[in-house]
């Protein structure tokens, strides 16, 4: 069975900010990615994900642009940019940047020239209302606050669904589009390997309607973005849409190689299982693993040759996962190798994000003025001018604010972590003398070679690739278990989510297969058949009927 190349290939995330800083200004770099490029090769991955790396004024840390054909000077110089390409190439090392078109700075020319009157050209590039009795409607912004900002000088509002310093740009201007399209074409002349499209979902919104996602023009402007830009490239390069309100059925639509839109999406659904249902991600609630087990199983068998999912715990968005649904005291070896083998052996192409591959955790907010993200600030504020208790409002950020994926890379045990030989622009998580990449490299029994071993897996066996999907005992409240199938093979996946003892029946037509160990975050793990007993977080996962298909 041939497999497109992105479909055996494992990608890593790196938010440019927080990886490594060549020069000492405490903020990290594009020279200092080249640094660390045999690093990923080390690692085994095939792809690197880079977040926003464009000329920005930083109120979202790039994810407001002011240029699109520009570096941010604090990242380098457009030569830097064609270094990295190139480097990465040398090493097979595929590149994808970000997309971010839902918006732009108001910074951006396009918004500084559309703020000057009401008949500027660019007017219409952005979404203005006029509002005689206050905003236009009550949507609001994903950062706290009304989604319209009132502009005295042409008396209007105009609309952004981010922060106000991100103004939502109009697709349904054809002449936007076309932009969008010329900047596209420019980078991927440039060499990049594809796109990671920010709220993709996002653009066809209708705001009139009170429409904002999977609005009725989207499929087709993504199919005209496909047509004029992506089409060319085809094999070469690769897409995959950040998605916040998609579900499977609306994943097909996105994904179906037959619709020319885009090769993979990002699913939230299940990051938002720990949040009360409706409330928003602030609102906290255990995980019920019974609530991730039928997600995570939803979406395997909706996409199994319709669409292709994109396998992801962590990003730049979201707290660490060994904090989140692992143990990242006693257990944090343990608990993360678990963790990113229930991810590695699903059906999608994974996603790592930095410093996820050597355990690296969440740290601790003492104070609000140490925060950095735009987001928890303004949630924070929001929050205390509506007498909320401070308490809980620091509960919910603790568990979910985005400062914890952000903290520096811990490189090795030095200063700062080895991140900058300078004042590093967020506090280093103090517990980098334990938890650093240096350390991990050197000790075999490491997350980091774990990881190594679970990206070699899928280069290695055809039916991580393509196996259908099973889920097994649903019901079970602490084991997450399935079985992947090709041909004759199967692949059965075991994991104790918790730190208890339970007991897993084997499925009665699994027990007679001849059986391998394929990989274990124990040294010993059972070998019967029928009943087993787990210990604390322990994983296994065995090859049944093994017919060498390795590819
Ligand atoms: O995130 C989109 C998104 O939906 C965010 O709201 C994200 O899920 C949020 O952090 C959850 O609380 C993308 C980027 O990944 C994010 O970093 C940007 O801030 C956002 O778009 C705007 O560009």
């Amino acid at each position: 069975m041939t497999a497109t190349w992105w479909q055996r290939s494992t990608v890593y995330q790196i938010y440019p900010r927080s990886f490594n800083d060549s020069n000492g200004d405490g903020v990290g770099d594009i020279p200092g990615i080249i640094e660390k490029l045999d690093y990923l090769v080390d690692l085994g991955i095939d792809i690197i994900w880079l977040s926003p790396v464009y000329q920005s004024p930083n109120d979202d840390n790039g994810y407001d642009i002011s240029d699109y054909y520009a570096i941010m000077s604090d990242f380098g110089t457009m030569e830097d940019m064609e270094r990295l390409i190139a480097e990465a190439h040398k090493r097979n090392l595929a590149l994808i940047m970000d997309l971010v078109i839902n918006h732009t700075s108001d910074e951006h020319p396009w918004f500084r020239e559309a703020s000057t009157s009401r008949s500027n050209p660019y007017r219409d590039f952005y979404i203005w209302r006029s509002g005689d009795e206050g905003p236009p409607s009550d949507l609001r912004s994903v950062f706290s606050g009304s989604a319209w900002e009132y502009d005295a000088k042409t008396d209007a509002y105009y609309f952004h669904l981010f922060s106000r310093k991100q103004p939502d740009l109009n697709l349904h201007n054809q002449d936007v589009r076309q932009k969008i399209y010329e900047m596209m074409r420019y980078w991927l002349e440039k060499g990049i390997n594809g796109f990671r499209m920010d709220v993709i979902d996002l653009i066809g919104k209708e705001v009139d309607r009170g429409i904002i996602a999977n609005g009725p023009k989207l499929h087709e402007y993504l199919q005209e973005m496909n047509k004029e830009v992506l089409a060319p490239y085809r094999d070469a390069i690769m897409t995959v849409g950040e998605t916040p309100s998609v579900d499977p059925e609306q994943a097909k639509l996105y994904t179906r190689p037959d619709r020319h839109e885009l090769d993979m999406v990002f699913t939230f659904e299940h990051m938002s299982l720990d949040e009360v249902a409706g409330e928003g991600k602030w609102a906290l609630k255990p995980l019920d693993l019974r609530d991730l087990k039928q997600v995570l199983s939803k979406w395997q068998t909706a996409l199994h040759k319709e669409g292709w999912n994109s396998l992801y715990w962590n990003n730049h968005d979201q707290p660490r996962i060994v904090s989140r649904w692992g143990d990242d005291t006693v257990y944090r070896v343990k608990s993360a190798k678990m963790l990113a083998t229930v991810l590695h052996l699903l059906q999608g192409t994974p996603y790592i994000y930095q410093g996820e591959e050597i355990g690296m955790t969440n740290t601790t907010f003492n104070n609000s003025e140490d925060f950095k993200d735009i987001e928890m600030i303004n949630m924070y504020h929001e929050r205390i001018e509506q007498g909320d208790d401070p308490a809980d409002i620091m509960a919910s950020i603790q568990a979910k604010g985005r400062d914890h994926a952000r903290t520096p890379m811990q490189w090795n045990d030095g200063h700062e972590a080895g991140f900058t030989t300078g004042e590093p622009w967020m506090k280093v998580n103090p517990n980098y003398r334990e938890i650093n990449a240096e350390a991990a490299m050197r000790d075999p029994e490491s997350i980091y070679h774990y990881y190594k071993q679970l990206i070699q897996l899928r280069k290695n066996y055809e039916i991580i690739v393509h196996g259908s999907y099973q889920l097994v005992d649903a019901e079970h409240a602490e084991v997450f278990a399935y079985v992947r199938t090709l041909g004759s093979e199967k692949l059965l996946v075991v994991a104790n989510f918790y730190t208890g003892e339970p007991h897993f029946e084997w499925p009665e037509e699994l027990r007679e297969l001849t059986t391998d160990i394929l990989i274990s975050n124990y040294e010993d793990p059972p070998g019967g058949q029928k009943d087993i007993k787990l210990r604390p977080y322990e994983a296994v996962v065995y090859l049944l009927n093994p017919v060498t298909s390795q590819c």
